[in-house]
């Protein structure tokens, strides 16, 4: 689905897009906006889909402290729109919501699917939301709906106003002298950051087991912003303390410390583990913005 703006947005997806008839297409973007829940059921049934995968978000933590009413609608409330939609459809679709690490918040790591959730931020409380909706309607309708709690999962086309590909774009356009330094906020915040193709494999597994089920996806490994910054910084042989600069514009008013998660049952369940650790996801990154910002 795409929403309707004035100028293309769907840069990240040109490489799979193909100016062909509808039926030679490998994607086809159908218009639709998660809030409107007439166009939800009338694509639906025009689709008749056989797997939905919800990932449609407002997805900055940090911007849904500005928005919090927005990103209720959207991240909260429009999953229970689609998960409508298909309960009145009555197509036997499946269904994946993208839940997140997020919800966990200040629960001690490591975070499996039995700890506790305890969200930090109007995002995580609206993700959280989504989360026992979809659980809800597993359990009230029977629909194939399940939840992949997945920690932070990154890649060259990681928008650049989040934390790694901020770092990781400032690396390669400091050292093609088109930038002299890079803000940051808190840089003491542990994440768990995997590479995104492999978690989106978990997401297509889930959907293929033959009962639902809610599963965290991570590498269970822990790293600190500062971290990732020196470790992409090495990746140019820079020194990351000469060019970082704390800034509290990017502090949020209540942060989200230490998020480390356990895979053991994706493992156990689904066969699936993480093959790109963190220092191997940085070095991806840096090359692909290094070859971007060297053209
Ligand atoms: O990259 P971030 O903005 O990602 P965050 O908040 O962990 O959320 C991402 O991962 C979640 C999965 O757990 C998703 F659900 C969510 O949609 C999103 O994709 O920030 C990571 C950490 C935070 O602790 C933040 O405070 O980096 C810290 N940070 C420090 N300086 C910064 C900055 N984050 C951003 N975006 N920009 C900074 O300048």
């Amino acid at each position: 689905m795409v929403r309707r703006a004035s100028s293309l947005n769907t840069q990240r997806l040109d490489h799979i897009y193909q100016d062909v008839h509808e039926e030679d297409a490998k994607l086809f973007l159908h218009y639709a906006d998660m809030t409107d829940t007439s166009r939800l059921i009338t694509l639906l049934q025009e689709l008749e889909p056989s797997e939905i995968y919800n990932l449609a978000a407002q997805s900055h933590v940090a911007v849904s402290f500005l928005e919090p009413e927005l990103t209720g609608e959207v991240t909260g409330i429009a999953t229970t729109k689609l998960l409508e939609a298909v309960r009145v459809s009555k197509i036997p679709c499946r269904f994946y919501q993208a839940s997140t690490s997020e919800m966990f918040g200040d629960s001690p790591a490591p975070q499996s699917e039995n700890t506790e959730f305890r969200p930090r931020s109007p995002y995580a409380a609206a993700k959280l939301y989504s989360h026992w909706m979809t659980k809800n309607y597993r359990e009230a309708y029977g629909i194939h709906a399940s939840s992949g709690i997945l920690f932070n999962h990154e890649s060259p086309r990681r928008g650049e106003t989040f934390v790694t590909r901020k770092i990781t774009r400032a690396v390669a356009k400091i050292a093609a002298g088109m930038q002299s330094k890079l803000y940051l906020g808190n840089l003491d915040s542990i994440r768990d950051w995997g590479y995104a193709p492999e978690y989106i494999e978990a997401m297509w597994l889930m959907l293929q087991q033959d009962e639902p089920d809610d599963y965290v996806v991570a590498t269970g490994t822990a790293y600190s912003v500062r971290d990732f910054c020196r470790i992409a910084f090495e990746q140019v042989g820079f020194d990351w303390e000469k060019y970082t600069v704390i800034d509290e514009r990017y502090l949020r008013p209540t942060e989200v410390e230490n998020l480390i998660g356990d895979p053991s049952k994706a493992k156990a369940k689904l066969g699936w583990k993480a093959k790109t650790l963190t220092p191997a996801l940085v070095k991806i990154m840096v090359e692909a913005d290094v070859n971007l910002y060297s053209k």
